[in-house]
């Protein structure tokens, strides 16, 4: 591979109560089982697994948690323990791959990646491949699952600004996130992103324009500003046909093949800097597939090609 990494370190983190549906706490084991650490290891990377991350314990007594946040408390343990482990885990040069668990992981990893490459002078952006905009605040929500606000929240949308107590927190522009395959958003939420103009590739724009266009617009962007990326993969992305295995399947989703698109064309960029893999439920998956999916998936971030037939650099791209 090239690119100026080599070291690929796995954090499993097993958070399930997030979401409304329980099982995510077995992502990061049913990843490793479809091989994650052996396609990488393949693929010329020196793989540390970090293994998972241990439940906090109870966190600290700081009066009463948000409305319409659920499980507030718990998950500010999570989050707070996370952002510095991936503020470390970046720092240590490695490329951290955070393997879930449920959506609101990403209040951690993201914050923590943030943090550190705000140090190095680089912005951080952040591709947000979801059916779900996951851009909502204990305002918006109509479920109060925290899963659902993860996005919102490292853009710095008010409303769990206690969750990481006196963990710095490393907000991240709302110009500098893309939402990409969103075909689910509730209309509070809706509103919040359009106020907020948000840049978003919903299923429409992904069937009307194709999946290359779209995320050159993004990757161009970031070179743009000499950026690094952080790829935010809910396995939700995926058509439920391709991606059984979650607990929040919307119909219409990205292909197979738009997917290791996707992957491809991000591998060639030489952007991505980490990567979380949320949301993948062995209890709902079958046989497997939706793991081996999201394992094959990474191989192409990472490098993996049939023939090595990168874009030709005479290609004729579409302009704005
Ligand atoms: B996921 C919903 N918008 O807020 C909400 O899977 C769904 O991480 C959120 O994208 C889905 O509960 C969160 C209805
Ligand atoms: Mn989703
Ligand atoms: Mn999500
Ligand atoms: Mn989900």
């Amino acid at each position: 591979s090239d690119g100026n990494v080599a070291r690929i370190a796995l954090l499993g983190v097993p958070i399930e109560i997030g979401a409304s549906q329980l099982g995510t706490l077995m992502g990061p084991d049913a990843l490793r089982t479809a091989g994650i650490g052996r396609i990488l290891n393949q693929l010329g990377f020196a793989v540390e697994d970090h293994g998972n991350m241990a439940k906090p314990g109870v966190a600290p007594d700081e009066g009463p948690p948000p409305a319409n946040a659920k499980y507030y408390d718990t998950i500010k343990g999570w989050i707070r323990e996370l952002s510095e482990r991936s503020y470390s885990l970046a720092s240590s040069g490695a490329v951290p791959i955070f393997m879930g668990g449920d959506h609101s992981l990403s209040m951690g990893s993201v914050n923590g990646v943030a943090r550190y490459w705000h140090e190095q002078g680089r912005p951080l952006f952040v591709l947000w491949l979801d059916a779900h905009a996951d851009y909502n605040t204990p305002q918006t929500t109509e479920t109060g699952n925290m899963h659902g606000m993860s996005a919102a929240f490292l853009c710095g949308e008010g409303g769990l600004d206690g969750l990481l107590g006196n963990h710095p927190r490393a907000s991240i522009g709302p110009d500098q996130l893309d939402l990409f395959g969103i075909r689910s958003i509730d209309p509070l939420e809706k509103q919040l992103v359009f106020e907020r103009r948000i840049a978003i590739a919903d299923m429409r724009a992904i069937d009307e324009f194709g999946v290359g266009v779209l995320i050159r617009k993004v990757i161009d962007r970031v070179r743009a500003k000499n950026g690094v990326l952080h790829l935010s993969f809910d396995v939700d992305f995926l058509d439920p046909a391709v991606a059984p295995g979650v607990g929040t399947t919307v119909p219409g989703g990205a292909t197979y093949r738009e997917a290791h698109l996707i992957m491809e064309l991000l591998h060639d960029s030489d952007l991505v800097r980490s990567v979380d893999i949320v949301e993948l439920n062995p209890f709902l998956d079958e046989r497997g597939r939706t793991a081996r999916v999201a394992v094959e998936l990474i191989g192409s971030l990472f490098g993996l090609q049939i023939t090595d037939r990168r874009t030709p650099s005479n290609a004729v791209l579409p302009g704005n």
